[in-house]
């Protein structure tokens, strides 16, 4: 009788590594391949650069493979109970990190029905995550990254997005990466007006130009593949914000969020130390509406964001707000609070699941800064954002460097607080 095999793949860049794989497993018999999804990918590692779908196509035209199933997790267990495999294939690098969780699981599911689990060595000097880098180097067509914000927020429950000020910092949102339980990293980045202007020494109060702005985006895009969302203050007057749409949408930018203030904006953080005048629902409803019908794509997001909490304007007005502004179009809403105490952030969420048609929900807990993602995920939060704190970060040990030069007559004692000359001389890619 014929034996079968199971053998989970994501199947996004088809190299010679997974056909080995596969030529060895159909030596065991009629292989099934457990296709991860989209969100089984996006739970420990980038988006795949093709969509479930896609890759489905091409893998059940694979000679090797006999059946596709679909597998929602990175754990294949479900599948396994289901389909009671004879043998089980897969590479033999999950014995060590922090796949070997699943390993351990797998073995002691097979056992049930006497299932074998064979391992093979990973093919040298090829996987999906060399090729992605390969990629990298090649990079990103506008257009996919634009998409790739609507498609990250259909597959993982929340997403993080992290502040950029140039191009550096976008490269730091891009590729740093730690393991701990699994792998982790940020999904995208966000272009905020505070970090951008204060980057260079200006108020956060729309001064810095759009087109400076638009400069600075374009300069993270060329070291970056990840999804930007464009901090668009105020967005300026109605027939000016359509065009600052389309500027966005040409460069791949997947969302602008625009706040309800009017007049001289001041940055949120003061709340109400200093005048800050909210815009009216109408006026501010006419410029998602403008906004949403001057777009090109489908797919590039109007997020509106509501100051109401900020201004001490109560969660009412909050609430009707984000209803209003859902209605004139909006594709998400942003809700801000600058208490130290979560807690009429999250009023304000729950509140917000009961809305009929809730879209995307984004808070920056630049103040609340305790709460953490798996807290705010509860409460239906879909994007958090860390809207300043690597531009924090760097300005204080430059300055302590600065003053430490100033006093020492030399370089010698903050030594220890820099970059090795070696070190800054490799950083980048190409400087040798
Ligand atoms: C920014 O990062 O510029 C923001 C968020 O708009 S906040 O500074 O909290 O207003
Ligand atoms: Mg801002």
């Amino acid at each position: 009788m014929k034996k079968h095999v199971y053998i989970s793949i994501s199947a996004d860049l088809i190299h010679h590594g997974i056909i080995n794989i596969l030529k060895e497993a159909v030596k065991y018999g009629e292989v099934t391949v457990g296709l991860l999804t989209d969100s089984a990918i996006a739970s420990y590692k980038k988006l795949p650069v093709m969509n479930y779908s896609e890759r489905l196509q091409v893998v059940e035209s694979l000679k090797y493979v006999s059946n596709v199933v679909k597998q929602d997790s990175l754990d294949p267990t479900d599948n396994l109970l289901k389909l009671k495999p004879d043998y089980i294939i897969h590479g033999d690098d999950w014995k060590v990190g922090f796949q070997s969780s699943y390993r351990n699981k797998v073995l002691a599911c097979i056992e049930e029905w006497g299932g074998k689990l064979v391992e093979i060595p990973y093919t040298k000097g090829i996987s999906e995550s060399i090729l992605h880098s390969a990629m990298l180097s090649v990079g990103v067509t506008p257009e996919r990254r634009l998409l790739s914000l609507r498609r990250l927020l259909a597959a993982k429950p929340i997403l993080k997005f992290c502040e950029v000020h140039n191009g550096l910092t976008g490269s730091i949102v891009e590729n740093t990466k730690v393991i701990t339980d699994k792998p982790y990293e940020f999904d995208g980045m966000w272009a905020s007006s505070l970090t951008d202007s204060t980057s260079r020494a200006m108020p956060d109060i729309e001064a810095v130009d759009i087109s400076s702005r638009l400069r600075l985006v374009d300069e993270v895009f060329e070291v970056t593949t990840k999804p930007l969302i464009f901090d668009g203050d105020t967005g300026g007057i109605p027939e000016h914000f359509k065009f600052t749409v389309r500027q966005l949408e040409r460069l791949g930018v997947s969302a602008v969020i625009i706040e309800d203030k009017t007049g001289l904006k001041k940055n949120s953080l003061f709340g109400n130390d200093v005048k800050q005048t909210q815009d009216s629902i109408e006026n501010f409803c006419e410029k998602i509406r403008i906004g949403k019908e001057s777009q090109i794509t489908d797919d590039f997001m109007i997020i509106a964001r509501i100051e109401s909490l900020i201004l001490e304007k109560g969660m009412d007005d909050a609430m009707s707000r984000a209803k209003a502004y859902i209605d004139a179009g909006a594709d998400g809403i942003m809700i801000h609070s600058r208490k130290k105490d979560p807690s009429e952030i999250f009023e304000f969420c729950e509140k917000y699941q009961r809305i009929e048609n809730r879209k995307p929900l984004v808070v920056v807990p630049s103040s609340f800064n305790q709460v953490t993602e798996d807290e705010l995920q509860l409460k239906g939060v879909n994007i958090v954002i860390y809207a300043n704190q690597l531009l924090r970060a760097a300005y204080p040990a430059m300055r302590k460097v600065a003053e430490s030069i100033l006093i020492n007559h030399r370089s010698l004692e903050c030594d220890s607080s820099l970059m090795k000359i070696s070190e800054i001389l490799d950083l980048i890619p190409g400087t040798r």
